[in-house]
């Protein structure tokens, strides 16, 4: 008989105990490594949690509206082949039902280090916060609602596209929903000028094209991270009336001052890179205009103003991009946060980032100026309003008032908005003041 795997609810963030509100598995599904297996709610979010093996269901050990914690058992699978299953080395390995000691490890331990199996997937949370695909979506909590019946495929897919499965008629055997359920229902909703977007937003289908009729081609599958942030944001694309802001500031003599801390942070195994004194200009920033330090309530009413400083990076790892959030900038200090930046970027690299890690940001940072450009125009991570792009700081001239020119290090800085939020002279303002702030850094660390 196939080995028994034991799936235990891996470190979720900050909770004692999260409800469990969808079970997307039954007993006898045949789940592939990374499936989604439930779905859990808090206050917050909204997180799926994927199977960290392939497998048959053998039993499910929760149900809807159950309080679950991390460690809790979900649910036992009869192992794939070895093959297809991610079954971790023998120091990570769970116990299986055979032996006298049936425990078994959580299915994600980020904090281990990297050992020879794959790492178990994170879960995939969704914010609250964020404006959701109305009545498309599949994320409510009303526990009335009909039984669906579908495999966890059909339900990721629907979830990707924003389908509200208990509005899909299944043409399978005893209605279960097939995904060209799925597909045909999104199609008539798009037709019928509903939209997987927001409420109003129609557009046409792109058509299929047949790419191979003109040249050789090759089908690459989008990982799970480009499929999760290609979602985001497109949603923030669509839903936040963006204006970008650019400017340029002067960072010569800041350069100078990173440059003569380079010693003291190397002899302490850092790198100091200027994204961590730009990290402590935005939270400057953000003290003097609080707007920027705020999300829009869910029903648009309210502008949450937050007394936290979290800051997210942007981090491009081999699987896509991530933004890791740095909790407290305002309370840390230089060579912490070149520590902590250092750490956050490879446990991102590493594919070991929990949920809770990308949670509860109050403003992203997007730097590509260790690799180019001139400027760029960043998408705000909603439900936060604002973020702020860093390109390549370049030796330029710069005019002087007595007509003659001298070497400066020019930084260009794009700052995108939420226009709902801030308007265009705020905007002005705060980017004023960044600049300020990064062209006289030592006046805000003193
Ligand atoms: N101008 C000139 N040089 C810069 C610079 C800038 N604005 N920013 C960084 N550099 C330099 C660094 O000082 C470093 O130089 P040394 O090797 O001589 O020390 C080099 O470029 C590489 O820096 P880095 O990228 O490794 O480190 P960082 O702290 O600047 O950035 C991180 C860390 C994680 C943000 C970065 O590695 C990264 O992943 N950036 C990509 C983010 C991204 O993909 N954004 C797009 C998201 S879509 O909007």
């Amino acid at each position: 008989m196939a080995e028994l795997l034991t799936i235990k609810l891996p470190n979720v963030g900050d909770f004692d105990e999260i409800e469990v509100i969808e079970v997307l598995i039954t007993v006898g599904d045949e789940i592939a490594l990374e499936d989604s297996i439930i779905v859990l709610e808090s206050d917050k979010a909204t997180m799926e949690i994927p199977s960290p093996y392939a497998g048959k269901v053998d039993s499910i050990m929760v149900k809807v509206g159950d309080r679950i914690a991390e460690g809790a058992e979900i649910a036992k699978l009869q192992a794939a082949s070895t093959s297809e299953a991610a079954i971790p080395d023998k120091s990570d390995a769970p116990e299986t039902e055979s032996k006298p000691e049936p425990e078994s490890v959580p299915a994600s331990k980020p904090e281990e280090p990297e050992s020879s199996a794959p790492t178990p997937p994170p879960p995939v949370t969704e914010n609250r916060q964020e404006s959701r695909p109305g009545n498309l979506t599949d994320n409510s909590n009303d526990k009335s609602r009909r039984q669906i019946y579908t495999n966890p495929s059909v339900r990721r897919y629907a979830r990707e596209l924003g389908a509200n499965l208990e509005l899909v008629t299944g043409t399978g055997t005893k209605g279960r929903i097939l995904k060209e359920d799925v597909t045909a229902f999104i199609k008539a909703s798009l037709t019928s000028g509903a939209s997987a977007g927001s409420g109003g937003i129609s557009v046409s289908a792109m058509p299929e094209i047949d790419f191979s009729k003109f040249g050789e081609i090759e089908a690459v599958p989008l990982n799970r991270i480009q499929k999760l942030s290609g979602a985001h944001l497109h949603r923030s694309w669509v839903t936040v009336p963006h204006v970008t802001q650019f400017d340029e500031a002067n960072i010569t003599e800041l350069e100078g001052f990173r440059k003569s801390l380079a010693g003291e942070a190397e002899k302490k195994g850092l790198r100091l890179t200027l994204l961590v004194f730009i990290m402590k200009a935005v939270v400057a920033a953000l003290k003097e205009y609080p707007n920027f330090n705020a999300s829009l309530d869910s029903s648009g009413e309210h502008l949450i103003l937050k007394k936290y400083f979290h800051i997210g990076v942007a981090v491009d790892t081999p699987k896509g991009l991530v933004v890791p959030v740095i909790r407290d900038v305002d309370q840390k200090g230089l060579f912490d946060l070149a520590a902590e930046l250092g750490t956050t970027a490879g446990r991102a690299r590493d594919g070991k980032l929990s949920p809770g890690d990308m949670q509860g940001g109050c403003f992203t940072i997007s730097s590509l100026g260790g690799i180019g450009g001139i400027q760029f125009t960043p998408i705000v991570n909603s439900p936060e309003v604002a973020i702020l792009g860093v390109a390549k700081a370049k030796m330029q001239p710069v005019y002087q008032a007595d007509g003659s020119f001298k070497p400066g290090l020019i930084l260009p800085l794009a700052l995108s908005y939420d226009h709902r939020v801030i308007d265009g002279a705020q905007g002005a303002r705060f980017t004023s003041y960044l600049n300020q702030v990064v062209s006289d850094i030592r006046r805000v660390l003193l």
